[in-house]
């Protein structure tokens, strides 16, 4: 079914656990406040707001790698969203609005339920300027929003700590677009098979043939497609809002025109939003930059409405 069928469910995740500073858990509010419901009503969508999840009771043991935190915290909000994806996933294309990047080991989680109790297979797209591919043994910062890749492609160190995961994701059904911080721990688990389009090959090749590449194969897979969009995937200059800048982003162009061509495929079956931090952010730009790309990627024209200016 494309996703136009499905009509959208917007879930606030104000997880903020996972990052070193304080200001995401306002991310879902300030989506709310650039109008992003609205901006997808115009292109004719149902629209339903389920609310805020709240995290999940969850107990995790103290961890011998010191440097962690927030690690019960993480793992409960992990739970719950796990469960929170594969219910909305159903019958809508959930749309997450984060919160940091750990909010993705539970919708992916969800959305990898999903994808099995429908006997098809789970791709990820994750546009990030990280690899998020930490284990809880080799994260030196501790920030848990550099290990939710780690924890859904099975990596060891996890169990007990987090949520047992049912089906951990192949490596080679995920596809990064924009890296250009890796730590040299992640260097090692990014040789596993993921498909990585660092910003030297988008510089060199463009994003549209090796985008187009991995959607030929989710669809020849009949593969239900998760796409996690971290706000740092962007030029600082254009999307201040987050609490890891890293300079040489993607840039409005690339970014919209990756959102035209997922939504030309009608792959897309959940989205999250993550990282933007509201108190970073100057006057919303950062908030109304990703509304926008959303609503680009459920079907808003370049020429629909003039675009804003940030
Ligand atoms: C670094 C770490 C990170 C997102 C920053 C950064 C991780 N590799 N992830 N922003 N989304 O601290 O582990
Ligand atoms: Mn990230
Ligand atoms: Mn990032
Ligand atoms: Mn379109």
């Amino acid at each position: 079914a494309r996703s136009e069928a499905r009509g959208c469910v917007l879930i606030g995740a104000p997880v903020q656990s996972g990052t070193g500073r304080l200001g995401c858990d306002m991310g879902p509010s300030a989506y709310r406040a650039a109008g992003l419901s609205e901006s997808l009503r115009d292109l004719g969508l149902t629209v339903a707001d389920a609310g805020n999840v709240a995290p999940a009771p969850f107990s995790s043991p103290p961890h011998p790698n010191r440097a962690i935190r927030n690690l019960a915290e993480t793992a409960g909000w992990t739970l719950a969203l796990t469960d929170a994806a594969f219910r909305h996933s159903e019958a809508a294309l959930p749309i997450f609005l984060g919160g940091d990047h750990s909010l993705s080991a539970g919708t992916v989680a969800g959305m990898a339920r999903r994808a099995e109790r429908e006997g098809r297979p789970l791709f990820l797209l994750w546009l990030d300027a990280h690899a998020d591919l930490h284990t809880l043994d080799s994260t030196t910062s501790g920030n848990l929003h550099g290990v939710p890749l780690a924890y859904l492609t099975g990596r060891p160190g996890f169990s007990g700590y987090f949520p047992p995961l049912e089906a951990a994701l192949d490596p080679a059904r995920i596809c990064m677009f924009g890296l250009r911080s890796v730590d040299p721990a992640e260097r090692e688990a990014l040789g596993r098979g993921v498909r990585v389009h660092d910003m030297r090959d988008i510089d060199e090749n463009g994003v549209v043939a090796p985008l187009r590449g991995f959607l030929r194969e989710v669809a020849a897979a009949d593969g239900l497609l998760h796409v996690s969009l971290d706000v740092d995937f962007l030029d600082p200059g254009i999307a201040p809002g987050v609490g890891t800048t890293v300079p040489g982003g993607a840039t409005f162009r690339e970014a919209h025109l990756i959102m035209e061509l997922l939504h030309d495929s009608g792959l897309v079956r959940s989205l999250d939003l993550v990282e933007l931090n509201p108190f970073l952010d100057e006057r919303g730009r950062t908030a109304l930059l990703m509304a926008d790309l959303a609503a680009s990627l459920l079907g808003r024209r370049i020429l629909d409405k003039p675009t804003r200016s940030y």
